[in-house]
């Protein structure tokens, strides 16, 4: 018997070898899915069928944590976005916010914490947030478009 069963069926995952009790895996657990599953065993003697003693003890609950693996990248959002256009005004303070960006990692705990980071040639001219995402302006003199050289 399953419990705490998420929004997908686990069902599958886990099966028992019904004479020695070896509880196995048995299907393709993700813990994206499901990080808990409960199982509920039952044990029955081959004894005969009377009732006095053949009565059922209590079940043996069984609860079985799925370690994560890291298997997922940062995905922007929304939803896999890979370019974002955004603007800032001339003449735009320094501390400036430009975008406020986000990725998700479903991986848990530590391998889905997401860092942010600037690379490229523009990179000097704004400084993000390696923790929240946020972007502010570094340097005015990309917006000075009279001579380039501020
Ligand atoms: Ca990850
Ligand atoms: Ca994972």
């Amino acid at each position: 018997m399953f419990g705490n069963t998420p929004s997908i069926d686990v069902s599958q995952w886990f099966s028992i070898n019904s004479t020695t009790g070896v509880v196995y895996v048995s299907g393709q657990l993700d813990r994206e899915n499901a990080s808990e599953v409960v199982l509920t065993i039952s044990g029955t003697d081959l004894g005969s069928n009377d009732a006095a003693t053949s009565t059922t003890e209590p079940d043996a609950t069984v609860t079985i944590s799925i370690t994560d693996i890291n298997e997922h990248g940062p995905v922007f959002q929304p939803d896999g976005t890979t370019v974002i256009d955004t603007s800032v005004q001339e003449e735009s303070a320094v501390g400036t916010i430009i975008i406020n960006v986000e990725a998700i990692d479903p991986d848990n705990p530590i391998n889905g914490m997401v860092t942010y980071m600037l690379t490229g040639n523009s990179s000097q001219y704004a400084y993000i947030n390696p923790l929240t995402g946020t972007c502010l302006l570094e340097s005015k003199s990309v917006l000075c478009f009279c001579c380039m050289s501020c």
